[in-house]
């Protein structure tokens, strides 16, 4: 019977709530307490980081998206090869306005490849297979909602052309650098021997250009990193007095590592789905996100620990941003 095998769009969102719940209640009964950042980005959290990447201190966008505007034809011709036919996956594609530049000059090129976009945001996928074939009539399209490894997987599983990866906006930057290294190890052991990855990371400059980015005058990043704790007030019943938290943001030049928290300002206890309850104490901190820095030899350094080779580095003017190129 094909209908039981079938997944219904609410038994998908179901089984993301269960995931979210839990990894919710995970972090915040841990010590310290902490929240996983790839839950910003619900409908508020990717409207707001589009605000952010509007933010004048928040300079990772402008630099990436010169990058891709200038050095257009430079990129295609790093991610193709002469055999045209391939797979363009991106990892975390957001409204894919850096790699619609990418997209634009393959098919003005007439280059014969597939986009497949994975996002954790279900807003952002549906946005991207509305509106992308708007702007792009002959582009080829299918969009991938979910977990990186688990969309790659399908991504893989459909196709046995040659692949290429996108993982732009330092997006690799929100994982701990151990993490970093197991990222790409998995990521190498989905790909085959020539596959190409395109992969942007935000580079080590002057500390204080790093903080303000990330502590933003106008607050925007502030209120991104408070949505979370409205999110778990809105998907799983909690109540969350979003006045009573703080942000706080640090940025240490020794390790590269800028982290942000959430500090509560006064002792309060937090209702979560009426069955668990938080205790916060005054000035205890949640750990919310963390951005890494690199440094370009610790660039060159992680792909090859992880069975790349680095082919290329593309740069901004102001070379604070590098969009680098690895082969498998
Ligand atoms: C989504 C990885 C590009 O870490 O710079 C922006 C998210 N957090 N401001 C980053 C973010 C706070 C962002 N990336």
């Amino acid at each position: 019977n094909s209908s039981s095998s079938k997944t219904t769009l609410t038994d998908i969102s179901r089984h993301q709530t269960g995931a979210f719940h839990k990894d919710v209640l995970t972090g915040l009964q841990s010590n310290p307490k902490y929240l996983e950042s790839k839950y910003f980005y619900d409908t508020t959290g990717d409207q707001l980081f589009k605000e952010l990447m509007n933010c004048t201190e928040y300079y990772l966008t402008d630099c990436e998206l010169e990058i891709f505007s200038k050095k257009t034809a430079e990129l295609s011709a790093a991610v193709t090869d002469d055999d045209n036919s391939f797979d363009l996956i991106e990892l975390g594609a957001g409204d894919a306005l850096k790699s619609t530049y990418l997209l634009n000059y393959l098919l003005e090129q007439k280059v014969d490849f597939n986009y497949l976009p994975i996002d954790i945001s279900s807003n952002v996928i549906s946005n991207l297979t509305s509106n992308l074939p708007e702007t792009l009539p002959n582009l080829q399209i299918m969009g991938l909602n979910g977990e990186y490894f688990e969309m790659l997987n399908k991504a893989t599983a459909s196709s046995s052309r040659r692949k290429a990866v996108l993982f732009l906006g330092s997006n690799i930057g929100n994982m701990p650098i151990s993490a970093v290294l197991e990222f790409c190890k998995e990521l190498r052991k989905h790909l085959s021997a020539g596959d190409k990855v395109l992969m942007g990371m935000d580079l080590k400059k002057n500390p204080k250009t790093i903080l303000a980015a990330y502590n933003d005058k106008g607050g925007i990043t502030k209120k991104f990193n408070l949505n979370l704790l409205e999110r778990i007030n809105r998907e799983l019943h909690a109540d969350f007095d979003i006045n009573q938290f703080d942000h706080y943001a640090m940025y240490d030049p020794e390790t590269g590592s800028c982290k942000s928290y959430l500090i509560s300002l006064v002792d309060q206890v937090v209702h979560i789905n009426e069955r668990a309850y938080i205790n916060f104490l005054k000035d205890e901190h949640i750990y919310m996100e963390i951005s890494q820095k690199f440094t370009l030899s610790q660039i060159e350094q992680i792909a090859r620990d992880t069975g790349f080779k680095p082919l290329r580095h593309f740069f901004d003017s102001k070379e604070w941003f590098v969009d680098t190129i690895w082969q498998a």
